[in-house]
Order: C-alpha cells, then structure tokens, then sequence
C-alpha cells in the first residue's frame, strides 16, 4: 500500500458521515487527498442544494449547507445558544430585502447558516476525549499518534519526539487546530493505568471523579449570577476504553468500570495495539468483546436509545457493528513509498497506524472528528451533564452556591 490512505478512499470518512450533527463536510465534498483534518477546509464548494438561489448572503463566501449546518450547531452550543437565538438578531430579514431581490416571498431564513457559521469561526470550539484503561496499552502513544495523524499534520507547533512516560497523573493536552478558518481546541486527557494495584476497588473513583469535576465547573459558570458569555468547556465529550487484545473474555473490572462510567460518559471501546492479532482473531474478538457488552448491559456511544430517526438508526447500526475499532497507536514516522508514515516498524514490515488495511485508527479518528464530533458534545451536554446537572441541583436543594468539596461527596 503506497499512500497512506488511498486517494480514492481519502474523500469519505471511513465511517458513514452524518452531516447534519457535523461540523464536517459532507462526503461529497472535495477533500484535499492529503488533509481530511477536522473537517471544513475543503468543503468551500459544496453549494447549498436549495431550489432558490440565494441572492446576497454570501459575503465572498460561498458555503455548503453541510458545513454550514454543522458548524452552527456548534456555535449554538458552545455559547449556550440555542439555533433560534442565534438566528434572533433580525439579520435574516434584512438581508432579503436588500439587493433588489426579484424572488417573492424569500425571507432569508438560510442566512441563519452562514450566520451561525461566521460565529463558530470568531468563537471555536472545544472538543475534550479522554484515554482510559490498563498501563502499558498505548494509551499515552494514541494520544501522540491523533496529534500527530491528520488531524494536525497542517497545523505547526507539535513535535515530541522524547519517548513516554509512565502515565503517574490525570494530564490533559490541548492543541487548538485550525482548518476553513475554524478553530477547535482539541484536548486528550491522558489517564494513568487502573487496575495496576493489589486492590482494585474503585480504581474507577479518579476517573469518575475528575469528569464529575469537568460537569460541576460548567455548572457553576451556569449559575454565576455574571455568567461568562461562552462558558469553556472541559467536559469530557468521549472517552476511549482501552480493551486489552487477548482475544479472550473481558476482565470482570473492564466490565464494572465501563459500566459505571457509561452512565456519565460516552463510552467508546477501542481494541489497543491490534496488530499483536491476525486478520481472524480481530473480527472474532471484535464480535466476542461487541456480545460480552451486550450481554453486561453496557451501553457504548452511539446509545441506541438515542438515535434520533431511521437515517440516524442505521448509520449508527453501521458504526455499532464496527466497533469497538482495532487500533494501533505510535508517533514514529518511516518513509513509505518516498513518503513518511506514521507507523510502526517490525522485522516483518511496517505496520501504518492511518493505513485502513492495517488498522482502524483512521476510522476511530473519522468517527471521532468528521462524523460525530458534534453529536458526541449533543449527547454530552443534553444526556450526561444534564443527569449531573439535575441530580445535583436537587441534592442542593435548588440553585444554591455549591462548594467546592461537593463534587467528591456527592458522588453522582
Ligand atoms: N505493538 C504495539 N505496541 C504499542 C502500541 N501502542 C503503544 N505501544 C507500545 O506499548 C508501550 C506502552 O505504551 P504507552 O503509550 O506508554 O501505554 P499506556 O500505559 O497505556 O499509556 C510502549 O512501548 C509503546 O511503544 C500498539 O498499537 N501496538
Ligand atoms: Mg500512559
């Protein structure tokens, strides 16, 4: 395999897309081969399919609904907006008016796209993932490789070359990503192993601990009296449960751990270093980890109780039967076909972690950013914070001043 990803397959997100939760372009649009990124850059030509031409909105830019849709919902979100107060400062209506219009009746109301739009680029976003699970899985390693990988190739500034630590602390990387002039702040929250102890009764609590910290600083900047017009946002929007490759059956404290976190965190299980497994032993392990999740009544993001509509149902379906990706991680680059690859080196070959023949990384990371970045932070504003939000507002009694030792004694 000579191209990273082959040109042909570079233009889709491995993963069906779902453009309307996403601040990614469609899969239609014309991606540049070599920088999928966070999506957006390359959108610029996906025009509207709109039956009536739009007659000034477009300021020199010309977007497509996809991006636009995507990235309003983002910019609804991330200020504490809602669509529809975005779309009250009346822009809409005069923009029709204007222009010497001939098309009766056009109001406008498209704009609000290009409106939400040009908010979300002069705001950003956030986007937080977290990495959890046993030591020495390549936690620490995936969290380079996603800097690293395309998401961030284009963007200056990354180069760590140093070998990785032990993990000793819950630590959160950020790196603000740019692309079409959209900012993201994407942080990984790198997590020590658990499990490593003698006793490993509540191994889970740190973890649970700093999320439930993530929802109560977001609340509390929802009830300040002087509320911060956008709210920054730490919630942990995914996290990444890192399933050991034995090809055998789940550890009971894997099963317990992403039990309890599945009801405050989306949970994303991923296969860590699958290229120690063949071809067969990864689908049978795949299969194996999907029914042992099942059969335990873990529910793992996309929630299927959250599908929205039949469309939603059976991309989701699709992604489902997918997972949990297989995934290898590493942040060396080997020249491959004259050129450099992330990749890892073996006396049989290079394995190349955004190779789809090799690994799922490429797909996680599709999945991930360009399908469902913006449903994951829907999923854990609308669902987990606001579980934490209720419980721990009646707890309190009503909207009273929280303390700050709350989090830990609550524990919700
Ligand atoms: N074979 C293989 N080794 C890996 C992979 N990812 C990381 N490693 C190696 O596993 C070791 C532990 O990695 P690290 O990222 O520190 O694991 P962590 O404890 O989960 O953070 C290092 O020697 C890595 O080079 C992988 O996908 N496949
Ligand atoms: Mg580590």
């Amino acid at each position: 395999m000579s191209d990273v990803v082959p040109p042909e397959v570079r233009p889709k997100p491995a993963v069906p897309a779902k453009p309307p939760n996403v601040g990614a372009p469609s899969p239609s649009s014309p991606f540049p081969p070599q920088g999928p990124g966070i999506g957006g850059g390359g959108s610029v030509s996906g025009l509207p399919p709109s039956a009536i031409p739009v007659p000034i909105v477009n300021h020199g830019h010309s977007v497509g609904h996809n991006i636009g849709h995507g990235v309003g919902h983002v910019a609804g979100h991330v200020g504490g907006h809602t669509a529809a107060h975005n779309g009250g400062h009346g822009h809409g209506g005069s923009h029709s008016s204007g222009g010497g219009s001939t098309l009766l009746g056009y109001i406008g109301i498209d704009t609000i796209i290009e409106q939400m739009r040009k908010k979300t680029m002069k705001t950003g976003f956030d986007f937080n993932i977290m990495v959890v699970g046993h030591s020495g899985l390549g936690k620490s390693t995936l969290v380079n490789t996603l800097f690293k990988s395309q998401v961030s190739r284009r963007s200056a500034g990354w180069a760590r070359d140093e070998k990785i630590p032990k993990t000793v602390e819950i630590k959160a990387v950020s790196h603000v990503l740019e692309e079409g002039g959209v900012k993201m702040k994407l942080t990984v929250v790198d997590t020590p192993g658990f499990g490593d102890q003698i006793n490993n009764d509540n191994c889970w609590e740190p973890i649970s601990k700093y999320i439930n910290e993530q929802y109560e600083k977001f609340l509390k900047e929802e009830v300040n009296i002087t509320r911060k017009k956008r709210i920054p946002d730490t919630r942990v929007h995914c996290c990444l449960f890192f399933i050991t490759p034995t090809g055998r059956s789940l550890r009971p404290l894997d099963l317990e751990f992403m039990k309890r976190l599945s009801h405050s965190v989306n949970i994303i299980p991923v296969i860590a270093k699958s290229d120690s497994m063949t071809i067969e032993e990864r689908q049978e392990f795949k299969q194996r980890v999907r029914k042992e999740l099942e059969m335990a009544g873990i529910e793992f993001y996309p929630q299927k109780e959250f599908d929205e509509d039949m469309e939603d149902k059976s991309d989701n379906d699709k992604i489902r039967e997918a997972m949990p990706f297989a995934v290898v991680g590493s942040d060396k680059e080997y020249p491959v076909n004259n050129k450099r690859v992330l990749g890892r080196k073996t006396a049989w070959g290079i394995v190349e972690v955004e190779n789809p023949n090799h690994c799922e990384f490429a797909q996680l990371r599709d999945f991930l950013i360009r399908s469902h970045l913006q449903d994951l932070k829907e999923v854990t504003h609308n669902i987990h914070y606001e579980t934490y939000r209720a419980k721990r507002l009646n707890a309190n009694g009503g909207l009273h001043p929280i303390s700050s030792n709350d989090t830990q004694e609550s524990n919700l």
